[in-house]
């Protein structure tokens, strides 16, 4: 009799900003089954608009993985209308914020979720009916339940994250980061106990400093990949010292680090064993390695098809794992 195996479906913890993350994690979850999935969320870019809680990579991620983000923006809902916003545009001259674009359907998502804030409900359970009303059997957690806001300083001063990202479109240099919170910022239920149990964790291939920033520094979170180090893959948001959407490149040089994936390494080397980078950088492969991480070569470019699943298997392989 051939030994039957149950194989139980991996677990996989992935920390995860935006539009890259929840990329990834779409790809992730038509490879492996998703109830092993946990995704970490960034939580620093939360602002409140108009009186609403809006967890603009919560979203990112919960929309991207049900199939419903509008893929030319990459977030808010596909097929969206803005009759709301227009509607608010009557009130600029009084003082309405109108640079901060909240879909009608997209709304309904920051009424529930600032309806049960208010009675009271913590961030991650808000978060789990969130997921299952989209059809999802992943975890989606909230890095913490806690206030956590990032701000940037810039020659014109200190702006908060949605204000330096949507409204200057993220045009200015950048000379410092802090988030607001961080000191007093507690884990989520069930985020350590996902790292524990993970088969592999993955840092997706979001801005380093204000996307994964944000979830190293809450507590217990650095000290939980380091001590399982070697279970823990990188994935470069660089590619040929470039990001493909958003300021990492930029802030990274402004921050003075190296914007390239040695760059990365350097950042992600305490935490993480292996960086997964683009074929672009196969070049920086040795570069990487006396950077201190393992440095496995594959596309990482997923929009192209296909690209997605080959990169989840080049990471899920890419960890040793136990017992082997
Ligand atoms: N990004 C923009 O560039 N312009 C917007 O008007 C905008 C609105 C918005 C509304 C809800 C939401 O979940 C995200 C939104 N984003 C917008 C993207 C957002 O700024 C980014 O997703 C993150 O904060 C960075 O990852």
């Amino acid at each position: 009799m051939l030994p039957v195996t149950h194989a139980l479906p991996p677990s996989v913890a992935v920390l995860a900003g935006g539009v890259g993350a929840a990329r990834f994690l779409r790809a992730l979850f038509d490879v492996v089954d998703q109830r092993g999935v946990t995704a970490i969320v960034n939580t620093a870019d939360d602002t409140v608009f108009h009186g609403l809680h809006v967890s603009p990579d919560i979203d990112t991620v919960v929309y991207s993985t049900a199939g419903a983000i509008d893929p030319e923006r990459g977030w808010g809902l596909a097929g969206e209308s803005w009759r709301a916003m227009e509607a608010i545009g009557r009130y600029a001259s009084v003082g309405a914020t109108t640079w901060f674009n909240l879909g009608d359907q997209d709304l309904a998502t920051h009424l529930w979720r600032t309806d049960q804030l208010r009675k009271g409900r913590l961030l991650h359970e808000v978060t789990a009916d969130l997921a299952r009303s989209w059809g999802l059997s992943a975890n989606i957690i909230p890095v913490t339940n806690d206030p956590l806001a990032t701000f940037v300083q810039t020659v014109d001063g200190e702006l908060a994250f949605q204000e330096y990202f949507v409204r200057r479109r993220h045009d200015v240099a950048v000379s410092s980061v802090r988030f607001a919170g961080i000191e007093k910022a507690q884990v989520a239920p069930g985020v350590l106990e996902a790292l524990d149990a993970a088969d592999v964790i993955v840092i997706a291939p979001s801005n380093p400093i204000v996307s994964i920033g944000p979830i190293l520094g809450v507590a217990g979170i650095r000290e939980a990949l380091t001590d399982r180090r070697k279970q823990v893959v990188a994935i470069s948001p660089i590619i040929a010292g470039a990001a493909l959407k958003g300021p990492a490149d930029r802030m990274m040089t402004e921050l003075g680090f190296d914007a390239s994936v040695v760059g990365v390494a350097r950042l992600y080397r305490d935490i993480a064993a292996t960086l997964v980078v683009d074929t672009a950088d196969e070049s920086l492969r040795s570069a990487v390695f006396d950077a201190g991480m393992h440095c496995v070569v594959t596309e990482t470019v997923m929009s192209k098809p296909g690209v997605g699943a080959s990169l989840v298997r080049a990471v899920m392989n890419s960890v040793v794992q136990p017992g082997m």
